[in-house]
């Protein structure tokens, strides 16, 4: 499968660790390669770019930490048949703050939804900087142009964005391998933070999570972080977009198939089951964390005992605990309780022939893991959060026999694939007492049809398929890049276009016929934009519907044959024709709210007040001050609260506050438009709130396309100005009759 080998170049990999570990032998250093699924994913990946595989294909570039042992190697002994390592060389101090504090200390026990584990120190996270900029360094040292980078995890949020600035043209992939949580969590790191790490991940042209659901949770994150619309699965920067998806990892799953058959494993599975004795067997394996929920695990094999006396001496419950992290307190404490409990447990019910749990503090071999996995009769998996959770995945891999049960939290990512394990919450002790007694209760059949299908799916979605996917995701985002970003139909959209009789055209224009700008005067429509505006008034009603004034609309569309209608509707002006005011209220209301906007201004300076004929409004688009925006929702508050002879509509628009009387807005005068003729096509453009009223009042077969992010009632989105200006393109080179 070397389908991408003309596409890319080389494929360049950055992840925290190295994909070997440094041994010291006696003739200098021996490379251990690891055999985690991010190996395997990647050896596979570049074999699909003809990369690997063969003596005259390069190796794959690795640029990872590096050891401070390392620094003595001769860098050319950090290669293997299929790697070349770029150690990453950081002070300890650089390193400590970087990946025992900012990484491990704070964005693991927050992404993990453990806030009040998490540390929140500044020289952590300039730290963290520094250490993206190393690796950045390390990076374009190596890097050459048609290179396919590829960034891993949370470690590494900043380095795309910093890769995209120094090299805009690379081709940059970047998953995560952590839960992303919602934004209600996002929200604790401070301002500046979030927006560098948001942005920072950005900076890829693909970005990939294990499930939808964090997926999401990052779009709303990017939404509500750094403003940005997006369009379906991507998100829409001013010049370019980037692909967002799910891509569930997978493992290799004949590694683990085949792997449990072999002689060394099946010998290492006899020597423990002639040590554990004539007991069924639970078994559970996880890194010493406290996301992983050992200490309810427990807790609901200690209900399954209370509740089950006749289980006493037939069941075993092997639990290893691999050792990690163990400097942090957390973890320390962590390893204590999850002690304490084992030995409560074990002193409660054990007998001099019985042991409930036999637990160890240490890691497995692969063999001695294997023989676990296919010797137990339940796998007790219950994190209480985990980004995948491949043990899950490798256990059901393991089982050529098709036996065994498999007990899975509903927190791991896994759970949405594994959908024939029995699926509990991890904090609810009686149904993992209740499943533990389900599972070793459940009939061979039983078993052989949930395991079947767990492994059918887990071959189908190997680690292979897994690299596979995130690649044919560049090939979508390539093919994207100049598109139009909209989720409009575009071409039934055109078709209908051309074949209507009569076409109502209703467009904003701050923000869609014209870029927002700091200085409203300054605000025009390109020459392009104009040119297009002329040819669509030849052909259809064209109405530019605006808040601002009559003055200002008529000079800009002075050569245009345009309705103009002002001030959200006070005013409209039909071609050749004069103004002619629709609203017809008095203006008592004016001198209050103007008072009280003043106030708003002495407090911002920067902001100013525009007094129209029949509204009044405050802006500030030149201020700075991170309040603003509260300040603005208070003054728009306090205005809906004044009393006034007639009733005021107060609009909360982008970096405005105005105020009109209620009786007239966009709406209205859109409705009334649309009813004075036959129209049979109707499209109706605009970015912000005021549109609302104009989307919600047109009949619900038009075309209401709302520009940029929030929500809207519109049907349609456009991502972006420019994007309003490439569909009037497309419409006026469809064929129209005049
Ligand atoms: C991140 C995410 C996500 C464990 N103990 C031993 C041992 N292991 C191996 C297992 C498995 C791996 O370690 C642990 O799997 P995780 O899924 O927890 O992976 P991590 O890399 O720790 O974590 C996680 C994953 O990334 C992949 O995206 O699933 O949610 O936190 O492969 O077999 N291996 C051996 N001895 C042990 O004692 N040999």
């Amino acid at each position: 499968m070397k389908i991408l080998k003309e596409t890319y170049n080389r494929l360049l990999i950055v992840a925290y660790r190295l994909p070997f570990t440094i041994k010291q032998a006696n003739e200098g250093v021996e490379l251990v390669q690891n055999s985690g699924g991010l190996v395997s994913a990647v050896l596979s990946m570049a074999e699909q770019m003809g990369q690997s595989g063969s003596s005259t294909t390069p190796k794959i570039h690795w640029i990872g930490y590096g050891d401070p042992t390392l620094r003595h190697v001769e860098a050319s002994t950090l290669e293997n048949e299929n790697f070349i390592a770029h150690p990453v060389f950081l002070e300890d101090q650089v390193n400590k703050g970087f990946y025992e504090g900012f990484s491990n200390d704070l964005i693991w026990p927050l992404f993990h939804y453990f806030p009040t584990y998490a540390s929140f120190r500044d020289s952590d996270f300039m730290n963290y900087q520094q250490a993206n900029m190393r690796f950045l360094e390390e990076l374009t040292a190596v890097i050459e142009p048609g290179d396919l980078v590829w960034i891993h995890d949370f470690q590494l949020m900043l380095l795309p964005d910093m890769l995209r600035q120094a090299k805009p043209e690379t081709n940059i992939g970047y998953f995560f391998h952590i839960p992303f949580p919602t934004y209600e969590i996002i929200k604790l790191l401070p301002r500046t933070w979030r927006q560098a790490l948001i942005g920072g991940i950005l900076g890829a042209d693909v970005v990939g999570f294990h499930t939808a659901d964090y997926a999401q949770h990052f779009m709303n994150s990017v939404s509500e972080v750094l403003a940005l619309p997006s369009i379906e699965q991507r998100v829409v920067l001013p010049d370019r977009s980037v692909t967002v998806g799910a891509f569930p990892i997978g493992i290799d799953f004949n590694k683990f198939d085949l792997g449990g058959q072999t002689d060394e494993v099946l010998d290492i599975k006899k020597r423990y089951e002639s040590l554990l004795g004539d007991t069924s067997v639970i078994f559970s394996v996880d890194r010493l964390d406290y996301a992983k929920g050992i200490t309810y695990r427990l807790q609901g094999y200690e209900r399954f005992l209370n509740q089950n006396p006749d289980w006493h001496d037939k069941i075993t419950f092997v639990m290893t605990v691999v050792p990690s992290r163990d400097k942090i307190v957390q973890y320390q404490e962590i390893k204590r309780e999850i002690e304490e409990t084992v030995g409560r447990i074990n002193g409660l019910f054990g007998t001099i022939g019985w042991r409930p749990i036999v637990y160890s503090y240490m890691s497995l071999s692969f063999p001695e893991l294997l023989a676990l996995y296919t010797l137990c009769d339940v796998a007790l998996i219950t994190p209480i959060r985990d980004g995948m959770n491949l043990v899950c995945k490798e256990f059901v891999a393991s089982r050529h026999d098709c036996r065994g049960v498999l007990i899975l939290s509903e927190l791991a990512g896994a759970a949405q694939e594994m959908t024939e394990a029995l699926i509990i919450n991890p904090t609810d002790t009686q149904e993992v007492a209740s499943a533990i007694k389900k599972a070793l209760t459940m009939d061979p059949g039983e078993q052989e049809r949930r395991m079947k299908f767990m492994r059918d799916h887990l071959q189908n979605h190997n680690v292979f398929r897994w690299s596979y996917n995130f690649l044919s995701a560049f090939d979508d985002a390539a093919t994207n890049h100049s598109r139009l970003e909209t989720d409009l139909p575009v071409q039934p959209f055109i078709t209908e276009y051309e074949n209507a009789r009569q076409r109502l055209l209703l467009f904003d224009f701050d923000g869609t016929l014209a870029p927002l700008v700091d200085d409203p005067a300054d605000a025009h429509p390109s020459d392009a934009m104009r040119q297009a505006l002329s040819r669509l008034a030849t052909s259809s009603d064209l109405v530019v519907i605006s808040g601002r004034n009559r003055a200002f609309l008529e000079k800009t569309f002075a050569d245009i044959r345009v309705h103009l209608v002002a001030e959200h509707g006070a005013f409209m002006k039909k071609p050749d024709q004069d103004w002619q005011r629709l609203d017809l209220s008095t203006d008592d209301w004016v001198e209050p709210v103007r008072t009280l906007l003043n106030q708003y201004v002495d407090r911002f300076p920067e902001s100013f007040i525009e007094a129209k004929e029949t509204a009044i409004a405050w802006h500030y688009r030149r201020v700075e001050d991170d309040d603003v925006e509260n300040q603005a929702t208070e003054l728009a508050t306090q205005l809906r609260s004044m009393s006034s002879a007639i009733p005021l509509s107060v609009i909360q628009g982008s970096k405005v506050v105005e105020v009109k009387p209620a009786h007239h807005s966009k709406g209205t005068v859109a409705s009334s438009i649309y009813e004075q003729a036959s129209y049979d096509f109707i499209v109706s453009i605009g970015d912000d709130t005021t549109d609302e009223d104009m989307f919600r009042q047109l009949p619900n077969w038009a075309y209401t396309i709302k520009v940029g992010t929030g929500s809207s009632y519109a049907r349609y989105r456009l991502a972006r100005q420019r994007d309003v200006e490439a569909l009037l393109q497309l419409m006026i080179e469809a064929p129209v009759e005049s």
